[in-house]
């Protein structure tokens, strides 16, 4: 892409309504604006970053083995009446009626009408286990939305349900998602740590929170220090294996790990030794639940077992903040100067800056270095403007391409370019042919 065609309306002016960093600079960077309170367009590079955030989800969801699907954002209102929660969700539920009266809402999660769903097409014990998912935008009518994209009305969630014919099953399912769940957040180059937590409206005895660690955030925390220190890395899981699922799960929750709802200071004193106590902030980024046969035995979603009874399907629901996560990645990963996009969600891989745009050599150089560098499955992001070189480095410093090739009249007669890393400032000089390699093989390697 070059920047002089696209869409990227850089702010020059602090936005002085932001009152964290990560929403400061995604104002900054063009990333979104606000359409009203709480309520967000994405521009075209917070599209991009919130498209590649998805993906991941997707990959991760699929690789569990979980199914694809996709719900509407309206739902009746005789669903959740249902269920019983119609009433119980309060004035957080956006309420609609259409033009014959009926009484609508805008979802602002989906276990009614997955159920309903389940409830339909799914009668016999054969049929289980199934999880399903949605990435979908959902709306919650918050007191004080705040803080940009983290704490939005309207927002995309990846939100799954798992319907199992035993508690047991339905467990595993739920050991599932944890690691699947740790997978997909260190993709994002993102440590977020399992917390046990409270189920609140949603019912339920089991429910794990994952937290971003964040002076910004919203929870407040109490952890075993030695926690973060557990990596998740590149294991190798079948999903389908119980043990090494229950395994996982054992190995990151067995620490004090908890939020404020759930927090016993005497638990965490007897459990962990002083030293090693820690309390803090933290976003949440995700959740998990199993709660049994609420939503089937309110609303009649049985299967018939082996020995021919009807029985109600054990059910649990997982969710990801998908549009909150571009919060929570900036904050973890920013300077002074703006965003440092970690390679596996950067909206493009590399940032070409010429140097004197104008002069024949840097202008053919660059052209063909990204020709290249897309031909081998790259996306740049080429600065073709007619712009001084430091306002070309202030625009790429604030939108955080983790790598940069910079090409000038000077180092191409030497046949050389740099190559510059976002995240420790480091440069080198080398050819283009070498810098596209190393590049390819960076990205080769992260994905
Ligand atoms: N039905 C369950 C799981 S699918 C559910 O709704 N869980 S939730 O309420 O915990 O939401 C899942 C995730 O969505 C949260 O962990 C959080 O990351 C994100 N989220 C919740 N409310 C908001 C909001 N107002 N703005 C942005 N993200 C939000």
């Amino acid at each position: 892409m070059r920047l002089s065609r696209y869409f990227l309306p850089v702010l020059k002016e602090t936005p002085s309504e932001a009152q964290i960093v990560s929403h400061r600079l995604m104002l900054r960077a063009g990333m979104i604006k606000q359409a009203s309170a709480g309520i967000y367009s994405w521009l075209p590079l917070g599209y991009k970053v919130l498209r590649k955030i998805e993906q991941i989800v997707h990959e991760e969801q699929q690789r569990a083995g979980h199914i694809p699907m996709l719900m509407p954002t309206l739902q009746s209102a005789d669903l959740w009446r249902e269920s019983g929660r119609y009433d119980d969700y309060g004035q957080e539920m956006l309420r609609i009626t259409d033009r014959h009266g009926r009484d609508m809402l805008y979802g602002p999660t989906n276990e009614e009408l997955i159920t309903d769903i389940v409830r339909s097409n799914v009668n016999s014990y054969k049929d289980l286990p199934l999880t399903l998912y949605h990435i979908q935008w959902k709306f919650r009518d918050e007191v004080r939305p705040r803080f940009g994209v983290m704490r939005g009305r309207e927002f995309l969630m990846k939100d799954g349900y798992n319907f199992d014919l035993t508690k047991e099953d339905a467990l595993h399912a739920y050991n599932r998602h944890l690691v699947s769940y740790l997978r997909t957040y260190e993709r994002m180059g993102l440590q977020a740590i399992p917390m046990r937590a409270d189920a609140g409206a949603i019912g339920g005895d089991y429910t794990h929170e994952f937290l971003v660690l964040a002076d910004t955030g919203e929870s407040e925390v109490f952890y075993d220090q030695e926690i973060t220190d557990l990596k998740f890395g590149n294991r190798d899981i079948d999903y389908d294996d119980v043990a090494q699922c229950a395994g996982v799960l054992e190995e990151f929750t067995s620490r004090y790990a908890r939020t404020d709802e759930t927090h016993v200071e005497a638990e965490f004193e007897a459990q962990v030794p002083e030293a090693h106590r820690r309390s803090a902030r933290g976003i949440e980024v995700g959740q998990i639940f199993y709660f049994g046969t609420k939503y089937s035995e309110a609303m009649g979603a049985k299967v018939q077992d082996a020995d021919g009874n009807q029985v109600p399907v054990h059910m649990g629901s997982h969710g990801i903040g998908v549009s909150r996560l571009l919060g929570a990645i900036i904050e973890a990963s920013h300077d002074e100067k703006g965003i440092i996009w970690p390679e596996g969600v950067t909206p493009f891989h590399v940032g070409i800056l010429n140097m004197r745009q104008g002069d024949s050599a840097t202008d053919a150089a660059c052209h063909g270095i990204q020709l290249e560098l897309e031909k081998r499955g790259l996306e740049t992001l080429y600065d073709d403007r007619e712009e001084r070189a430091g306002a070309k480095f202030a625009t790429m410093d604030l939108i955080g391409l983790p790598w940069r090739i910079t090409v000038g009249p000077r180092g191409l007669e030497k046949n050389v370019v740099e190559l510059t890393s976002r995240r420790t400032g480091e440069s080198e000089e080398m050819s283009a042919e070498a810098a596209i390699d190393r590049l390819v093989q960076i990205y080769g390697a992260a994905s």
